[in-house]
C-alpha cells in the first residue's frame, strides 16, 4: 500500500497524549457515550471530522497577520473576491462564517414551508437548514451509492431519472431551487461526474429551476474527475473548478474543508435580485456583506487557502493518504464503503456488528469502541444523524447505511497515525460479537448527533 510523502514539513507541533484506559472509561460515561460531548484533549487522534481541523500554511498565517479589520469595504474582503471571482466565475459572493450559515441565508430567502429541495443528498446541516424553514430535502442519489461494495466511480451522481419522475410528479413551482453535493459526504464522500453535473443542471434548467452546488469538497472532487474521468486527464484542476461552476446559478460552501481554514463560508449566485436578498438577510443574521461574520483576517486566510486547495500536488497526497487509510483497513478484514472517498474512510459499522440493528445505533457502538480502544474519535453516519420522522405519516425512516466515519483533518496527522488506527480496528475486530447496541437517554428534534446522551443495552 502506497503512503505518498507529505508535500510539506513540519514546523509547528501540537502536542497529543493518551490517557489510561480507566480514564477513557470514565470520559465515556460523563460524555452519555455519545464522542461528541468529549473533551479532546482527552483524545490521542481526532477523526471527528475534516471541517476547520486542518493545518494552515505559512502563507496562510502571514495572511492572518495582512488581515484589514476595517467593518466596510475591507482589502481582505476585495483578497477573497478576486480569489472567489478566479475560483469559481459567480457574478455575486458573500463571506459567511460556515457553511451551514451561508445555506441559512439561501434557504431564508428561496425556501417556503412545504417546498421541496432535490440533491443526490444533502448533508445533516442542509437538510436541516431546509426542514427549519418548512421545506423537505429530498436525497436522488444513483442506487449504486447504497451498495457499499460497488465500485462505480462516480457514486455521488444524480439519478436522472429519478430527478425528472421527481419534478414531474411535484412540480417545477415547488421547487425553489435544485442542489447537488460535491463530492457526496452523507454516503462516502463519494464525487459527482462532470457529465452527470452537467446533466442536472441542463434538467434543473429544463425547468426554470436554479441550481446551487454545495462545494465543501469541491477541489477534491475535481481531482477524481481528473483521475477517472475521460477528457479531463490532462485538465488542470483549476479549470475544471471552473467548468464544473460554470454549469451552475450559484453555490454554497463551508470553507472549513476544501479552503483549508478553521472557519468560514461562502455563498456565490449569478442572479441580482437573490444577491439583494441575500445581503439583507446577511446583515440581520451575520453582519455586512463585506465581512459575514467573519474577522477580516479570516477572510484574508481563506483567499490564500482557495488556492492551496487546489493544488495538485497537495491533491494527490490527499486522497492518496485517505485511500492508504482505507486500504489497510481492508487488509484487516473490515469492510469500508468502495471507492474509497476523498475526506475519509467510512466504516461499515452494520458489517462489523451484524448483531446490531439500526434502531440500537452500531455506528455509536464502534464509535465507542474506537474511543476505547485507541482514544480515537470517528463519527457516526446512519440513524443517529440521519433517522427522521416522517411528517406525513408519523413513520420513522432509517437511513440505508450505518457508518461510522474517520474523516482525515488537512495536512494534519502522518502515516503512522494511520497505522495505530488500523491497529486499533483490528483489535475491535476481534471482539465485534461480544459487543452491543445503545438506546438515547436524551434526543433533541434537528441535528440530535450533538447532543444526544446514550445509554449501553
Ligand atoms: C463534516 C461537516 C461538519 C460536521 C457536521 C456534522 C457533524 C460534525 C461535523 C459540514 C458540511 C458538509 C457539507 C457537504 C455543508 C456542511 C456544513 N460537514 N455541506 O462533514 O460536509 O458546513 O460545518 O461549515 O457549517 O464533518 P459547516
Amino acid at each position: 500500500m502506497y503512503y505518498p510523502p507529505e508535500p510539506f514539513r513540519i514546523k509547528v507541533t501540537e502536542p497529543i497524549r493518551l490517557i489510561a484506559g480507566e480514564e477513557r472509561e470514565a470520559r465515556l460515561v460523563e460524555a452519555g457515550y455519545n464522542v461528541f460531548q468529549l473533551r479532546a484533549e482527552d483524545i490521542f487522534i481526532d477523526l471527528l471530522t475534516d471541517s476547520g481541523t486542518g493545518a494552515m500554511s505559512q502563507e496562510q498565517w502571514a495572511s492572518l497577520m495582512r488581515g484589514d479589520e476595517s467593518y466596510a469595504g475591507a482589502r481582505s474582503f476585495q483578497r477573497l473576491k478576486a480569489a472567489v471571482e478566479d475560483v469559481f466565475g459567480f457574478k455575486y459572493f458573500v463571506p459567511a462564517h460556515q457553511g451551514r450559515a451561508a445555506e441559512n441565508i439561501l434557504t431564508a430567502v428561496l425556501v417556503k414551508a412545504g417546498q421541496y429541495v432535490p440533491s443526490n443528498m444533502h448533508f445533516d446541516t442542509t437538510d436541516a437548514n431546509i426542514r427549519a424553514r418548512g421545506g423537505r430535502p429530498v436525497n436522488l442519489v444513483i442506487d449504486e451509492a447504497f451498495d457499499p461494495a460497488n465500485l462505480h466511480p462516480f457514486k455521488g451522481n444524480m439519478d436522472l431519472g429519478k430527478l425528472r419522475a421527481f419534478i414531474g410528479k411535484i412540480g417545477a413551482a415547488n421547487i425553489p431551487f435544485g442542489m447537488m453535493t460535491v463530492t457526496n459526504n452523507a454516503a462516502g464522500g463519494q464525487p459527482v461526474s462532470m457529465a452527470n453535473l452537467k446533466a442536472v443542471a441542463g434538467l434543473y434548467h429544463e425547468y426554470g429551476i436554479p441550481f446551487f452546488i454545495d462545494a465543501a469538497r469541491y477541489a477534491e472532487n475535481c481531482y477524481f474527475i481528473k483521475l477517472r474521468e475521460k477528457d479531463y486527464e490532462c485538465k488542470p484542476v483549476r479549470e475544471i473548478a471552473r467548468e464544473m461552476f460554470s454549469y451552475a446559478d450559484g453555490m454554497c460552501m463551508s470553507a472549513k474543508k476544501d479552503a483549508i481554514v478553521n472557519m468560514g463560508g461562502l455563498l456565490c449566485m449569478n442572479d441580482e435580485e437573490i444577491f439583494e436578498n441575500v445581503k439583507n438577510e446577511l446583515i440581520l443574521r451575520e453582519g455586512f456583506p463585506t465581512y459575514g461574520g467573519l474577522a477580516g483576517r479570516d477572510l484574508d486566510a481563506m483567499a490564500t487557502g482557495l488556492y492551496e486547495g487546489l493544488d495538485e500536488s497537495y491533491l494527490a497526497y490527499r486522497l492518496a493518504q485517505t485511500a492508504y487509510l482505507g486500504a489497510c483497513i481492508n487488509e484487516a478484514g473490515i469492510p469500508t464503503i468502495q471507492p474509497i472517498g476523498g475526506h475519509a474512510v467510512y466504516i461499515d459499522a452494520h458489517a462489523v456488528f451484524p448483531h446490531i440493528p439500526n434502531y440500537e445505533f452500531p455506528g455509536v457502538s464502534l464509535a465507542v469502541e474506537m474511543y476505547r480502544e485507541g482514544a480515537i474519535r470517528g463519527s457516526e453516519i446512519g440513524s443517529v444523524m440521519f433517522g427522521c420522522l416522517d411528517p406525513d405519516t408519523g413513520i420513522w425512516h432509517y437511513p440505508k447505511l450505518e457508518l461510522l466515519r474517520l474523516a482525515i483533518p488537512r495536512r494534519t496527522y502522518t502515516q503512522s497515525h494511520m497505522d495505530y488506527v488500523v491497529d486499533s480496528l483490528a483489535k475491535i475486530k476481534d471482539r465485534a460479537d461480544t459487543i452491543r447496541g445503545y438506546k438515547f437517554t436524551y434526543a433533541p428534534e434537528l441535528l440530535r448527533h450533538f447532543t444526544a446522551r446514550f445509554e449501553p443495552l
